[in-house]
């Protein structure tokens, strides 16, 4: 059964985050049964409302597709810790893609994936000095999907692990959904040396190093913030991004009946 299991997967999604499951010491829980269907609409309640640009893009199924090409994504250690982290990843999508202002219906924390791709981009994104990711004539690489994948240098590799030409055809992050969460969940689950991944953090698999440590690089949602936008949000006593971020990670939390744990923050924090 977890043989074929994994022979099929292996058809569908790259074959090393498939091995790393191998490593999972902790029962196995589907994610459908971590976010049921119910949790996710409560999660996202405006997604598919008119107003919305990625109105019926973002689905449930789609979500649930996409995760089976990541095993250990919400499969790690106790049942809080994997309802964190799937909380913790929700929340960044939905900041990445929120539609919410201050006084929205629901508040501003109930808008998420309300967008799917980046608007009034204000470059194309290519970094032209990346000779092994190059730049295809034409294209772009503004944020797109959940995550807002951006730079020829995500969407190269990003498209190599799950099985699309990244650079030719950026588009189809924005055209099809499950592709679209998968590159979510690509750069959720990739670490980047000296980097670690946002997901090794949320489960406890992050170790500091001294220069981690002197950063202030302590484990939370904070230092995932750090991950994904830290260059340009971290180290700002009360940024509004970071604390956008914060409120939909405090507002999900919740919905699963979990903790924050510590370091929400990303204040005090030097950037990688
Ligand atoms: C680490 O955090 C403390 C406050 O908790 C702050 O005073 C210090 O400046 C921070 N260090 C760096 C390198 O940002
Ligand atoms: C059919 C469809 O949704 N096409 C879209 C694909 O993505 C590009 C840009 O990313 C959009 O402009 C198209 O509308």
């Amino acid at each position: 059964m977890a043989s074929s299991f994994l022979i099929s997967i292996l058809f569908l999604c790259s074959t090393y985050f498939v091995a790393e499951a191998r490593g999972r010491e902790s029962a196995f829980i589907p994610i459908s049964s971590l976010v049921t269907k119910n949790l996710f609409n409560s999660i996202f309640l405006h997604k598919d409302d008119a107003a919305c640009p990625a109105k019926d893009f973002y689905t449930y199924e789609s979500f649930i597709h996409a995760t089976k090409c990541f095993p250990a994504f919400g499969s790690r250690g106790s049942l809080t810790t994997r309802k964190r982290e799937i909380a913790a990843f929700l929340a960044q999508i939905s900041h990445e893609t929120t539609g919410g202002w201050s006084t929205a219906p629901d508040g501003p924390f109930s808008w998420g994936l309300c967008f799917k791709e980046e608007i009034n981009p204000q470059s194309d994104y290519c970094d032209s000095t990346n000779t092994q990711w190059p730049c295809y004539p034409g294209k772009r690489y503004y944020g797109r999907g959940p995550i807002q994948l951006s730079w020829n240098s995500n969407y190269g590799p990003a498209g190599k692990a799950l099985g699309f030409d990244g650079l030719k055809n950026p588009e189809i992050v924005a055209n099809n959904s499950v592709i679209a969460f998968k590159t979510a969940l690509w750069f959720w689950m990739t670490e980047r040396k000296p980097v670690p991944s946002c997901h090794d953090v949320m489960v406890g698999r992050y170790v500091a190093t001294e220069a981690d440590i002197a950063a202030n690089r302590t484990a939370g949602f904070g230092l995932v913030t750090n991950i994904i936008n830290g260059g340009l949000e971290c180290g700002i006593p009360g940024d509004a991004r970071v604390n956008d971020r914060i409120g939909f990670f405090q507002r999900y939390v919740k919905l699963f009946n979990v903790d924050t744990g510590p370091n929400l923050d990303c204040a005090y924090q030097k950037s990688f």
